[in-house]
């Protein structure tokens, strides 16, 4: 085990606020880079505007999100880095498999840039498809404060993915603002450890109210990627078609009209949306309580008609690629798996941490209904009760107020077909997709910090039961690991995992239900309760990491490294 990211020694006592003096983040730029060429990419901070108010951010080359990098697949390009933030970093490309060398991990494949300090990046692209580039020391502080931005690989196979007319590269985040301010942060350690930081103001592309133009005919195809600290979006666009086309790593076997898009913290996916009438679309995340309006899509008739992509619009194409791993799915499916990793939770009691006199009541912070006079688990969800302060109890429960970014619309909604994850898992807890879509114990998260909520990965593979994982891979190998997400932990919750460029994967099944459609991942959303097996495939020699994709688990110890041999 290494536990690099912990123990980086705290800059300062408190980390600068006031945006006074600071350049205003500009818009990030789309920059094209040729094979060979080298990029400059300063980390500064920035005075961002957010509606009204201005905060604090931290930007790469002064923008958030910073440029978004476009380059060609098989080429290499040179990254010049400079720290000119408030701590160590490094850059982590997320989801290229390159040289270990330049993955950007702390302690482990390079030393921590320190601030005023430099390191040239060299990153290869055998990939198409979308990626991103973000710190990899604090990124519950830094990606939060705006250290985040997009790569775009383009194709060598012109046909690689169908027409569209328009492309609009966009991440979605939130951000916690409070009093007009970004919520604190400790130089010291990671706070809202529980279940992360939920923000409450929505940005897309860095904007709280963006808007984008298309025209009537169009096909209009949106790169998306969740930058988020937690929280999961599902996003659709009410009143226009959408075409799922691709995800992490490329695109999908098999094309499909869907009504909306989970993706977790890290994940991308690709979507055509067919825009057929005038007037203003909604870009939205829905979850099953609400609705909140992301994005503004301003749709302007010419009068030209449906463009040469609209009216392949209809094709749903395959990938014959994904295809042929397809046809050899079934052995692995049946095989046992190679490796098998439990995601658990150990929680101290953050309400018992001052040592307290008088009777105890435990509750469950995410159903304050549920009380006992003595320590057990919440019979709906099965989370650690906590004993109880009236700090706590007032603070706790549904405490979701300002938490409306932008349109709150009650009532019904679809969320897209994306919650048939099978049965027998999940469906008794207090969410019965088993996704946490928003922060239900504020004050309680808040307090958990990395000293008092310890995210683990367990090796229970038959025979290695144990919490030291050691995992020994080869280049060219392929290995079936099951990611159990265990409900008998303190707290189940679900998690994005994360393997770094040492290789790429697929789904296999979820619950036992064979991946309905294939496509190359880096990161997988294991719900709570779960069990997802993942078939990794080999190709990059060097000491990789895994981890959760949530940044606060993974300051909580959800991590590990594993090495491949050459072969
Ligand atoms: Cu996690």
């Amino acid at each position: 085990m290494h536990h690099h990211t912990r123990p980086d020694p705290p800059a300062t006592e408190s980390f600068p606020t006031d945006p006074s003096g600071l350049p205003e983040a500009g818009r990030p730029q789309l920059l094209e880079l040729a094979h060979g060429d080298t990029l400059d990419l300063r980390v500064g901070p920035v005075a961002k505007r957010l509606g009204d108010t201005t905060v604090r951010m931290l930007g790469y080359n002064g923008s958030v999100p910073g440029p978004t990098l476009k380059v060609h697949q098989g080429s290499e390009v040179i990254v010049h880095v400079e720290n000119h933030g408030d701590l160590d970093t490094t850059v982590h490309w997320h989801g290229l498999r390159l040289e270990n060398k330049y993955d950007g991990v702390p302690h482990e494949t390079q030393a921590p840039i320190p601030v005023g300090g430099e390191f040239t990046y060299r990153i290869q692209f055998p990939d198409p498809g979308l990626y991103w580039y973000h710190p990899h020391i604090r990124e519950d502080y830094t990606q939060e404060l705006g250290l985040y931005a997009n790569l775009l690989v383009v194709p060598s196979d012109p046909g690689y993915w169908p027409p569209a007319d328009r492309e609009l590269v966009l991440t979605v985040d939130d951000l916690l603002v409070e009093e007009g301010r970004i919520a604190p942060f400790s130089p010291a350690e990671t706070s809202h450890a529980a279940m992360g930081r939920f923000g409450n103001v929505f940005l897309v592309g860095g904007d709280p109210d963006l808007r984008l133009a298309a025209r009537v005919g169009e096909v209009v195809r949106l790169w998306l990627t969740n930058t988020a600290n937690t929280r999961v979006f599902n996003v659709g666009l009410p009143g226009a078609r959408l075409k799922l086309v691709g995800g992490d790593s490329g695109r999908v076997e098999h094309e499909e009209f869907v009504e909306s898009v989970v993706l977790a913290p890290s994940e991308r996916a690709v979507v055509d949306v067919l825009v057929e009438r005038p007037g203003e679309l909604a870009l939205e995340h829905h979850t099953p309580d609400r609705t909140y309006r992301l994005a503004t899509v301003v749709v302007a008739e010419d009068g030209a008609g449906p463009s040469a992509a609209a009216a392949e619009f209809e094709v749903l194409r395959r990938a014959p690629e994904l295809e042929a791993e397809r046809r050899q799915l079934d052995r692995w499916l049946t095989a046992p798996p190679d490796k098998v990793l439990a995601l658990v939770a150990q929680l101290d009691d953050p309400a018992a941490m001052p040592a307290g006199a008088g009777p105890v009541t435990y509750a469950c912070p995410m159903h304050p209904e549920v009380t006992s006079t003595e320590p057990g688990r919440c019979p709906k969800c099965g989370m650690k009760l906590l004993a109880t302060t009236s700090a706590t109890m007032a603070g706790g429960g549904h405490d979701m107020g300002g938490h409306d970014a932008g349109g709150h619309d009650p009532g019904p909604m679809d969320h897209g077909g994306h919650d048939d994850h099978g049965e027998g898992h999940g469906h008794a807890l207090g969410t019965a997709d088993g996704i946490e879509w928003e922060d239900d114990m504020v004050a309680v998260n808040r307090r958990t910090t990395t000293a008092t909520v310890h995210w683990r990965f367990l090796d229970r593979t038959a025979g290695a039961d144990s919490p030291t994982i050691d995992w020994q891979f080869t280049v060219g190998q392929r290995v079936k690991i099951r990611l159990v997400n265990e409900l008998d932990s303190d707290h189940p919750m679900h998690h994005p995992f994360h393997l770094h460029g040492a290789g790429r994967f697929l789904v296999l099944a979820r619950d036992g239900v064979p991946e309905p459609n294939l496509v190359w991942k880096d990161t997988v959303l294991v719900r709570t309760g779960q069990v997802v097996d993942i078939l990794f495939d080999v190709s990059n020699p060097g000491l990789w990491m895994a981890h959760c994709h949530i940044a606060e688990h993974m300051q909580s110890g959800m991590m590990f490294s594993f090495n491949v041999a050459r072969q």
